[in-house]
Order: C-alpha cells, then structure tokens, then sequence
C-alpha cells in the first residue's frame, strides 16, 4: 500500500529530484543526508556493475548519483538527464565529463562525508566512516549495518525497504535505527551460522607468497567473512575473495593492506585500494594473482 502511495506522489511530482545510489550502509546514509538537505525524491539503489542499466531507466532535471564510481558509459547514460551532480569517493579512471554534470570527487572514508559537505548538512558522517572502512565502534553504527545487512540478505523489496529506512533517518534522525528492533534481532541469530560456515568453507591457498583465502557461498555479508577469518590459523590474509556464483561477482578484501584494488581493475571492477569488487571467475582471478608476482 505504501508502495502505491508513494508512486502517486512521484507523478504528481514531475519536477522531483532522482537520486541514484548505492546499495550499502554509505549509500542509505547519503540519501538520508541529501533528503535531510532537499526533502523527498524519487530514489533508485544500484551497484557499480549496474549502474549504467540502472541510469537508462532515467531522465530527470535534477539528478543525483552517490557512492557509485563511473565509467565513460554510465556517464554518458547519466548526460541523458538535464543537471546532474555526482558525489563519490571510490578511485576513478579517467572518464570525460559532458557540461550538464557536476563531479564532486574526494577520498574521504565515505561518501556520505562528501554529500554532507555538499549540502552543508552533518549528522550520520561518522557512522558512514566506521561502516565504510570496516571499523565499527559505535552501537548506532553497529545497528545500521545489521539493518542493512538483514534487508540485503532478504533481497525481497530491498530497494524499497532501504528507501523506508533512508526516509526514516532523515526524518528522525539516528534514533530512527531503533524501530528496526526485530530486523536487528532476526540478523543476529544468523550471525553465528554465517561465522560457522566461513570458517568451514574457506580455501587458503598460498600464491606467488600471498595469502588467500577462497570463499564459495551466497548470502553471507563480505565485512563477517572479512573479519571472521582474522582468526583463522593462517590469518591474516592478503587477499580475500568471496565470489558471488548468483551475481558472478568476486569481492575482494585484504588484513594487511594489500593494494586489492589492482586486481579488480583487470577485470574491468573498481573501488578501493583496500576494497574492491569485480565479475570474475575463482580461477581467473587466481590466475591474476599468481602473474601480478611474475
Ligand atoms: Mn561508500
């Protein structure tokens, strides 16, 4: 019912923002920033491998795009709509910028630090921060990953629940976290389920002298894997690479700083140095790894 409502306000309101972003903590934390700053909008949560797709579904006068870097096509898709400003703190190739889009580009710890400084608008940056780098220290922090890692592991109307959850913080602010009570209890028990099955189904292989470890299973969130195996007896581990066989996408993350950046950009994948993400199988990707030493 509310799904219905809302799209009735989205056609009596031609002239509302659209706002792409992404489908993580970071881009639910940018959205509520920028609603914060701008009020309602007509809000899409995409990813970096489909954000192009994502952009041909849209031609707006004012468009938004946070937390998903750019590629020549999905700037290109993006050009379509009048204006355009697109906030973003991954690591960028070079693209060409047509007139009609604005890029605002930093390495901060997250994008909602830059949207925050964008709009002039503070609040949910540090939670951002500590989500985004895998750092969570704070409870607020702590319960706004679970919220999001428990709707992703649904998939069910994920857009439109972290679209719910985006409004709600920008309405009431991080206190909004704590009418997700259930969602949160219900991630909980699958915490220890998900650490279990890391730990039983993870593959170390030793390559040109790195570490990997291999993992080959769906639905477990990567920041659980990524910090599970920290104690595993052949921790830590350069490269971790949990590969997705739904999506035929491999996450990569590293304990010891690994630049894991490098190799996703072979396959064409972005994000961070210590970050990334690419589609890929487990082989080609191993094979990269064993010739980057060669
Ligand atoms: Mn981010």
């Amino acid at each position: 019912m509310e799904e219905s409502s809302n799209r009735i306000s989205i056609h009596s309101a031609p002239k509302m923002a659209y706002v792409v972003t992404h489908a993580d903590s970071d881009g639910v934390l940018c959205l509520a920033t920028f609603m914060r700053a701008r009020g309602n909008c007509r809000a899409y949560f995409s990813s970096p491998s489909i954000l192009a797709y994502t952009l041909t579904k849209i031609k707006a006068k004012n468009l938004y795009i946070f937390d998903i870097s750019g590629t020549n096509r999905s700037v290109a898709e993006a050009s379509k709509s009048e204006r355009v400003v697109w906030i973003d703190h991954h690591i960028w190739g070079a693209v060409r910028r047509p007139d009609n889009i604005e890029f605002y580009l930093g390495s901060t710890k997250s994008a909602c630090r830059l949207v925050s400084k964008y709009f002039g608008i503070t609040g949910f940056e540090n939670i951002a921060d500590e989500i985004d780098t895998n750092n969570v220290v704070s409870p607020e922090a702590d319960k706004l990953r679970k919220i999001v890692a428990y709707y992703k592991g649904k998939k069910q109307s994920l857009s439109f629940k972290l679209f719910q959850l985006s409004k709600a913080l920008a309405e009431k602010g991080i206190t909004a976290i704590d009418d997700y009570k259930r969602e949160i209890a219900e991630y909980e028990k699958k915490i220890s389920f998900f650490e279990e099955l890391v730990m039983r189904k993870v593959k170390v292989r030793n390559i040109s002298g790195l570490k990997v470890a291999v993992l080959q299973t769906e639905g477990i969130p990567v920041y659980i894997a990524t910090n599970k195996l920290i104690e595993h007896r052949d921790a830590p581990f350069d490269i971790i690479l949990v590969y997705s066989r739904i999506s035929g996408r491999i996450e990569l993350r590293t304990h010891t700083r690994f630049n894991v950046l490098q190799l996703a950009k072979i396959f064409g994948g972005g994000g961070h140095k210590v970050a990334s993400g690419a589609k890929a199988s487990i082989e080609d990707m191993l094979t990269a790894i064993s010739l980057m030493r060669t």
